[in-house]
């Protein structure tokens, strides 16, 4: 049976977020403010089918994916770029890459207990955002 990310999760902490807004060149006042955020995230998974809201109070972000089935991404409120974007699975973790302009982009997420750890990676830059199950 493979983990199970339904539900509705809300930010513990984000370390390096700023290193990853600057990699993909968001500019200072808006980097200022978004790693600031406390971000949540709520995700409806059926099966390899997810439909994913990062919600803050400055900027939401949807995404839905078919694990192994790759989409053209638009980073639509973010970096405004276009990625050609896969997710697939690594046992239970959940590997994201997103080929585009920016080189070694993408994320990788998992559940330990009852926190949904999301490491986002771009260049050389790593962040690491830890999240607590709410509903
Ligand atoms: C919005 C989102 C920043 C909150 C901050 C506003 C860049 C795996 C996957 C979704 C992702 C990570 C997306 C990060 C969204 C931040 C506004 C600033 C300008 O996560 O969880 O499926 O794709």
């Amino acid at each position: 049976m493979p983990a199970d990310y339904n539900g509705r999760w809300e930010m513990v902490s984000n370390d390096k977020f700023e290193d990853i807004l600057k990699a993909i060149d968001i500019d200072f006042a808006t980097r200022k403010i978004a790693s600031h955020l406390s971000q949540t995230k709520e995700i409806v998974q059926d099966g390899d089918k997810f439909e994913t809201k990062t919600l803050s109070t400055f900027r939401n972000y949807e995404v839905n994916f078919t694990i192994g089935e790759e989409f053209e991404e638009h980073t639509k409120g973010l970096d405004n770029r276009k990625v050609m974007t896969t997710v697939t699975r690594d046992g239970d973790k959940l590997v994201c890459v997103q080929k585009g302009e920016k080189d070694n982009r993408g994320w990788k997420q998992w559940l330990e207990g009852d926190m949904l750890h999301l490491e986002i990676h771009v260049l050389d830059k790593v962040c690491h955002q830890v999240f607590k199950k709410s509903q």
